[in-house]
């Protein structure tokens, strides 16, 4: 299908600019020491960023007679200081990996790294220098970059200081993924992908309230579809901005929810007409994967849904929930649009698919939903199928209590799937459970050190990568800013049981 190059106007008009912060290094580090070959030098900005280093160089000794050959190593979280990209085997491209050698020949110099990164240490090592003379850093600054204003996020209260310290830390990393458009992670992928764009946008209407910029980037999904009308996993913004070539049955249906929620955020009438196609392509592409029964249809394609980054995970039941979880927010879209045919018709459909949800994927001996051929248990199932309506609250919480008892249920892995599970556990209206899960998860990664949060984080290994290597793996990634959402949305100001 062509770019909708009316729709693609719109969103690029809607896109904010990117502002930029001087950020200096906390006074008392003692990077000044003068460097000689193999010498190396550590600076800790003190926080997570996204940006252009500056270095002043100078020397001691001799005047400068040969170029200084360095390499620059950045790091997210301190960990990644100590891994070697040459000992990295994984599918993933080591480009990513945030390493750089450089020549400078002429010092003294002022010199701004032309790369972006996102960072808070940053190491310098001196692979070659000549033997008459010794490199100073004189100065070290990050020109930082972020499309959220901080003087305008709205404040969090609670009395709970856990519970500030991992908003905190959730706002920083929706802010330094807030870059043209809201990015998935400032390090890896840096684009926009759209699973992650819904729980950026949701954590974004209760803090920073940039949501034009929401409305851009839906925009851009839409103005930019795939062949046959189907929203893109993600989209490029350069050299100019064109949709991948992956998409995901799970994550084509959330542009219709994320539209929802922006509408219900902004009442945003002229949004939901003019991406009302889009939403009615979504859904007739997923149901071609519908059977008569009502059943989506397995695939052994990897990557033909997402819902979280286990390769062992079976997707179908998963597949079947988000595909109600869409066609619930649709039918409210068609309502509000007064197209009452239409309306009429999605809950059709939504009654035929929950029915054959509850028969098809329902196990009555252990009281839990199991998907594919070999009926496995996972928490992505039971919770799609919960939100999805498969459930009643009364259901839906004995089920998220059954999983959490079952030995073999393929566990969660990334903070994505985790918001979910949060959503399910407060539509059961078990607010309080939901929070200490919340305090348990990503108090887990505030614990050990994070100033931004993760893209994977699997308590049981930390080592988790789907990708063949820690190295590569995102600390700053959007899906993990769920708490400034949840906390703000549903525990602002009130004491909970008495905290
Ligand atoms: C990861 C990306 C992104 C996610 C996709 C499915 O590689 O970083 O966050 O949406 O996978």
């Amino acid at each position: 299908m062509e770019k909708n190059t009316e729709l693609l106007n719109k969103a690029l008009h809607l896109l904010p600019e990117v502002r930029k912060t001087k950020i200096v290094p906390p006074k008392g580090q003692s990077f000044f020491e003068p460097l000689g070959k193999d010498g190396m030098v550590e600076i800790d900005f003190g926080r997570h960023m996204v940006g252009y280093l500056h270095l002043k160089l100078g020397y001691i000794n001799s005047h400068p007679d040969a170029p200084v050959w360095l390499k620059i190593y950045f790091a997210e979280s301190k960990k990644e200081l100590e891994e070697k990209v040459e000992n990295y085997d994984g599918w993933i491209c080591s480009g990513w990996v945030q390493q750089e050698q450089i020549h400078v020949d002429v010092i003294p110099a002022e010199i701004e790294l032309p790369r972006r990164y996102a960072f808070r240490y940053v190491k310098i090592e001196v692979l070659d220098i000549s033997s008459k003379f010794e490199l100073t850093i004189d100065d070290a600054y990050v020109e930082a970059v972020s499309s959220a204003d901080e003087t305008t996020l709205i404040p969090y209260e609670s009395t709970d200081k856990e519970l500030v310290a991992i908003d905190r830390i959730a706002c920083n990393t929706l802010h330094d993924c807030m870059q043209q458009v809201f990015e998935d992670g400032p390090k890896r992928d840096r684009r926009l992908w759209i699973g992650d764009l819904r729980l950026q946008a949701l954590a974004n209407y209760e803090t920073y309230r940039m949501n034009d910029m929401v409305k851009g980037c839906l925009y851009l999904f839409a103005a930019l579809p795939m062949e046959n009308g189907q929203v893109g996993a993600c989209v490029f913004m350069e050299p100019e901005p064109e949709v991948d070539d992956t998409c995901m049955f799970d994550y084509s249906l959330l542009f219709i929810p994320t539209l929802w929620d922006y509408y219900q955020e902004t009442g945003d009438r002229q949004a939901l007409e003019e991406l009302w196609l889009t939403v009615k392509q979504q859904l007739k592409l997923a149901e071609e994967r519908v059977d008569e029964d009502g059943i989506v249809a397995d695939s052994d394609v990897l990557g033909w849904c997402f819902l979280d980054w286990s390769l062992e995970l079976n997707k179908q039941a998963g597949a079947q929930g988000v595909l109600l979880y869409a066609l619930k927010a649709a039918i409210r879209i068609a309502g509000e649009l007064k197209e009452d045919r239409e309306a009429e018709m999605m809950q059709k459909k939504y009654d035929l698919y929950c029915g054959a949800a509850k028969k098809y994927f329902w196990d009555e001996k252990q009281k839990l939903f199991v998907s594919g051929k070999d009926r496995q248990v996972s928490y992505a199932s039971q919770v799609w199928l919960i939100l999805g309506g498969a459930a009643n609250q009364k259901e839906g919480i004995n089920i998220l209590h059954r999983v959490a008892q079952h030995q073999n249920a393929v566990r969660i892995v990334t903070p994505y799937m985790y918001h979910y599970y949060i959503e399910a556990f407060l539509q059961c209206g078990e607010k309080e459970e939901a929070l200490q899960i919340m305090k348990t998860y990503w108090g887990g990664m505030a614990k050990q050190g994070a100033d931004t949060f993760w893209e994977l984080y699997d308590p049981k290994n930390p080592e988790a990568s789907p990708y063949g290597g820690t190295i590569v793996n995102s600390y700053c990634h959007a899906w993990s800013c769920a708490p400034a959402y949840f906390l703000r949305r549903y525990y602002t100001g009130k004491l909970v049981n008495g905290r």
